[in-house]
């Protein structure tokens, strides 16, 4: 056998799979090693994380439109199935040399130390899982190659028509070293049993066969058991492995602090104005007026939701103020908090899309505390910055014009959930979140907008977004068929800060009608709208637009969300039966 070169005769798919079988484990591994540790510190976590980082604004975009909120999944998928087929190049590679194979996952293993040592909120441990997953791949590389690969007699298995009959000498610790007959000549008739069935004549082991005689090379060079099993416990140590990791990772510390949290939520100094009964209309398949947290849409560019523990949490103002200040969550506990109903809009939602949604907030008023820390009079933007680094850059005079901008701790009457930002987020009505909406906020730097540039700035998006009027038809849906005659019409309106004034919906291009609005409480959130039409069988397309306070009524031109928010009137196409 090549032993002596360190060549090994695997067909090739065998150390393909063998490959990917070590790239698993060394992955399971890592991820349970970030789960016990630090979850952002999984290699694919951070390679991830690196790689959303680093997307051409215009694959996001196209990411987004195509998988929506499974943006992340395909993400991961993707990264996955990239690592699956470099692991099975691995083991094809490692056929020359195990060590190739090992010298190669280093390599990856390098790279996700790397990635997760320079994300923002990393550590120097967060190297640690990388580097632990490979050693636990490169282990399994060299010993499932071993352990799968004939190398000697007594690996022969037992349906091999030698070996049993060589197994009698073969253990003979004389001849323990194989070949016996190459360096020394042919053993003596004397020292073998010819009566044993298949004995007489030595069979050369597969990889001394001659050419013409390797038909049984795809069969006799591997132990298709000894594969199987392999396989079967490689798979099944980096499942329960990398699922252990995600299970660990996932929630451990921050259900705990989220529940310890509850109990010393104070009540609010300023309760928000009540919700008029006539907010909701209750339809079916109408957008509640509240969103309930866990049908909130959720955008953020965190691959795992950070968690950040209340108790050393703090808010560091600092840059363009006359005292610099770090709150603890205490301190912003202390302060007096406000309850306010604030609708949060995504700059990515299309025209009719999802990314929107009403929730009641608790929190500090940001422009309080910013008052503490005696903001300068040249600062126009604050560059807050997210524990995962993330970055948004809100208006100065936006957030101290009286609005309800609030450093958040509370949603619908729950302590913030992790992926909507536990234990403090910023909300500012009449923005989208990507210059607004910051959660898990750790610090504040008061700065100019010629001066910082926040996360989707350089990204290809506007650095300043406010939120233009839009309205969305939710009843009946897109390509419903409905029967003619009297037909309910319903949706929702919004233009934060400013407020609904009137909603007009038409049918075929026909002529406006207007709606009858739901009440609110405020300006702050979106508005409920309904009308009730006649119509008649056939194809029929039914449009909606909104006007708000200020007197503007929606522009009929059609923009994409890119660079500051999408434009244009949403319709719909029924079949009216
Ligand atoms: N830390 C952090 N905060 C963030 C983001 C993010 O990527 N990271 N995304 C923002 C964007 S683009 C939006 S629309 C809102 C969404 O808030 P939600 O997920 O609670 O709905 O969060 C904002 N805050
Ligand atoms: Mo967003």
């Amino acid at each position: 056998m090549n032993k002596d070169d360190g060549g090994s005769r695997l067909p090739k798919w065998v150390a393909a799979v063998i490959g990917v079988v070590a790239g698993a484990v060394a992955l399971g591994v890592a991820q349970l090693a970030a789960g016990l540790t630090n979850a952002s510190a999984s290699p694919v976590i951070a390679v991830g994380g690196a790689a959303v980082d680093r997307t051409p604004p215009a694959l996001k975009d196209w990411a987004i439109r195509n998988f929506g909120s499974n943006d992340k999944l395909v993400l991961i998928s993707g990264i996955v199935v990239v690592l699956a087929l470099i692991a099975a190049g691995l083991g094809v590679l490692s056929r020359r040399r195990v060590g190739y194979g090992m010298t190669g996952l280093l390599l990856f293993g390098l790279v996700g130390a790397g990635a997760a040592a320079t994300r923002p909120d990393s550590g120097p441990f967060d190297i640690l899982p990388s580097l632990i997953g490979v050693g636990a791949g490169a282990w399994a590389l060299s010993l499932l190659f071993r352990r799968v690969e004939l190398n000697d007699w007594d690996d022969l298995p037992e349906e091999y028509p030698a070996a049993a009959g060589t197994s009698a000498w073969t253990t003979d610790p004389e001849y323990s070293e194989y070949p016996p007959y190459a360096d020394e000549g042919e053993p003596g008739e004397d020292e073998r049993d010819a009566d044993e069935p298949g004995g007489g004549e030595p069979v050369p082991h597969p990889a001394e066969m001659p050419p013409v005689m390797r038909a049984g090379d795809a069969l006799y060079t591997f132990d298709r058991r000894r594969l199987l099993t392999g396989v079967a416990v490689g798979v099944g140590v980096a499942g329960v492995a990398g699922f252990g990791g995600r299970l660990l990772g996932a929630s451990k510390d921050v259900d705990l602090a989220r529940r310890t949290v509850a109990k010393t939520l104070p009540r609010p100094a300023v309760a928000a104005k009540p919700i008029p009964a006539g907010a909701d209309l209750h339809l079916k398949d109408l957008s509640p007026f509240v969103t309930p947290n866990r049908d909130f849409y959720r955008v953020d560019t965190a691959l795992v939701v950070p968690s950040v523990d209340p108790t050393d949490w703090t808010l560091k103002i600092h840059g363009l103020v006359d005292k610099p200040v770090e709150l603890t969550f205490d301190d912003l506990l202390r302060r007096p908090l406000m309850e306010a109903d604030v609708t949060l809009t995504c700059v990515s939602n299309d025209v009719g899309g999802p990314y929107v949604g009403n929730a009641r907030w608790l929190g500090a008023r940001l422009a309080d505390v910013l008052r503490d820390a005696g903001i300068r009079s040249d600062a126009d933007m604050l560059l807050s910055v997210s524990q995962d680094g993330f970055t948004c850059g809100t208006p100065v005079d936006v957030v101290m014009d009286g609005r309800d901008a609030l450093l958040a701790v509370a949603m619908n009457g729950e302590v913030l959930p992790a992926a909507h930002g536990f234990p403090v987020r910023q909300v500012v009505p009449g923005l989208y979140g990507y210059v607004s909406a910051t959660k898990w906020i750790t610090e504040i730097k008061v700065t100019r907008f010629d001066q910082d540039e926040a996360y989707w700035t350089p990204r290809g998006w506007s650095p300043r977004g406010p939120i233009k009027t839009e309205s969305r038809i939710d009843v009946p849906r897109d390509g419903d068929a409905v029967p003619h005659g009297p037909t309910i019409i319903a949706g929702v309106a919004w233009a934060q800060h400013k407020g609904i004034s009137a909603v007009e919906v038409q049918v075929d291009g026909g002529e406006w009608r207007e709606a009858k609005l739901a009440e609110v409480n405020g300006p702050d959130t979106w508005r409920q709208w309904s009308i009730e039409t006649d119509l008649t069988p056939g194809k029929r397309v039914i449009t909606v637009r909104a006007t708000d306070a200020s007197g503007y009524t929606q522009t009929p031109n059609y923009a994409p969300p890119a660079p500051d928010g999408a434009t244009g009137y949403h319709a719909i196409g029924i079949l009216v039966g």
